[in-house]
């Protein structure tokens, strides 16, 4: 059978990632079918939506800013997305106990390296090596819930617009940037509180709305190039902690709202800790996989991995801004079988790690699982024994799956459940 699983593949003392080998420990989570997805590049190949998006957004940028007649924007899509702790979180002022550094969360190699969880990982870097204008593009890892929006790889597109007083304010030598208190010499004894709701306390309130009205202002252009004038779309206040003040951009597709990107005013911080201390930034990051699916109608994310001709042929050779509507190859049938255990003594409903779970239906089953939802649970009332019962979706894009093949493949998941965690299938 082609789906085998083996716990103990789980305690391997080295991590070989792409040829590169890590030493593993208690952090590590990062499993063989997440490896397998590394290098694949979609972003990069010719006929997959993706590309076709992201190369539409690089061309808005490279158009739209330019410095005697050069592109303003340098391009980063070739960037490792094997990054440290440090990138990925401590330059982003990310605090130690942040739920986003949570195991259940993210790909961990070990302590102290992962696979990036968003392009973010790259921006003090990239600002360090003395550059102000530039996009990060490239694959990021999450550990997520398993429906039609969500896959544990999906690519974002991140950028950063940084300005000096010259080129914020041209021909007015009175406006400043930072407030009079700050002092560009000793940016370190300056302590930027974000307890204001729109500005850090270095900024001057000019300058952050200037730079607000010029990030809403491009974003929401490219938004119109790509989707039409007409599209209908709405700001969000949002928290990261690696911009003040910050906002979410929403565009309403198929009688919803839909989250496409975040973004926000670069804390001073980090541009102090990269080098430079007299300028101001806005950064944002937006998802591939949202615009893709919105702007050609594709149905479900796991279609933007496929090799199949039915689906690549339809983004061939087409023109870069050509209105595309995906056409369902066909649609296969779902196999739809369930899973109920009772947990050990030592987990309840609400310590079970449903990530976890998750992971290992996935590195099992691949990609003809389309969704798991959480059915029921259960805390019996005598024996105080807790109990959860998962439905699994099967479907595979390609062909039909016979209820015979999907059994064996449930069966097998379940063997690896009872060891993993040690449950009692009921
Ligand atoms: C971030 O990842 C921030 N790093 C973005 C940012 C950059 C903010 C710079 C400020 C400055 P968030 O987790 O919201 O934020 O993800 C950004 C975008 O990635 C989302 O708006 C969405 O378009 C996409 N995205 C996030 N999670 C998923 C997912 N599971 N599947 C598909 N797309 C996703
Ligand atoms: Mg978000």
């Amino acid at each position: 059978s082609k789906y085998k699983y083996s716990t103990a593949a789980k305690s391997i003392a080295l991590v070989d990632i792409k040829g590169k080998e890590f030493v593993s420990d208690d952090y590590t989570n990062i499993t063989p079918k997440i490896i397998s997805y590394l290098g694949k590049n979609l972003h990069m190949q010719k006929n997959n939506p993706l590309s076709i998006v992201r190369q539409r957004i690089v061309n808005y940028f490279y158009s739209s800013f330019t410095q005697r007649g050069a592109p303003a924007f340098s391009i980063y899509d070739n960037l490792s997305p094997i990054v440290t702790t440090k990138q990925n979180f401590d330059d982003l002022l990310i605090p130690s106990n942040h739920p986003s550094r949570a195991k259940s969360d993210c790909y961990y190699i070990n302590r102290g390296n992962l696979l990036r969880a968003h392009m973010t990982a790259h921006q003090s870097e990239l600002l360090r090596s003395g550059l102000d204008n530039f996009l990060m593009i490239g694959d990021v890892y999450r550990r997520d819930e398993i429906d039609s929006t969500h896959f544990p790889v999906f690519h974002q597109v991140d950028g950063v617009r940084s300005q000096r007083k010259e080129e914020l304010f041209p021909g007015q030598p009175d406006l400043e940037i930072f407030e009079p208190n700050y002092d560009k010499k000793n940016p370190h004894t300056f302590v930027n509180s974000i307890k204001d709701p729109m500005k850090q306390s270095c900024h001057t309130l000019e300058a952050t709305k200037l730079m607000e009205t010029q990030l809403k202002t491009h974003l929401i252009s490219l938004t119109q190039v790509l989707f039409g004038e007409s599209i209908k779309y709405r700001w969000v206040e949002e928290y990261f902690p690696f911009t003040h003040p910050s906002w979410e951009l929403e565009i309403f597709y198929d009688n919803k709202w839909m989250e496409i990107l975040g973004c926000g005013i670069v804390r001073n911080e980090i541009l102090v800790n990269a080098g430079p201390t007299n300028s101001i930034a806005y950064a944002f990051g937006l998802g591939l996989e949202r615009l893709a699916m919105a702007l050609y109608k594709i149905p479900d994310i796991r279609l933007m991995w496929s090799t199949d001709s039915g689906f690549l042929t339809q983004f061939q050779n087409i023109d870069l801004n050509e209105s595309v509507t995906y056409k369902p190859v066909s649609s296969y049938p779902q196999c739809i079988n369930d899973m109920s255990f009772w947990l050990p003594e030592n987990l309840t409903i609400d310590t079970f790690v449903s990530n976890d779970f998750y992971d290992l239906v996935r590195d099992i089953g691949g990609d003809i699982i389309e969704q798991v939802r959480l059915k029921d649970k259960f805390v019996h009332p005598k024996t105080k024994k807790h109990s959860l019962c998962y439905s699994i979706v099967y479907r595979h894009l390609e062909r039909t799956l016979t209820q015979a093949e999907v059994n064996e493949v449930h069966k097998v998941i379940e063997k690896a459940v009872v060891d993993t965690f040690g449950v009692a299938m009921r």
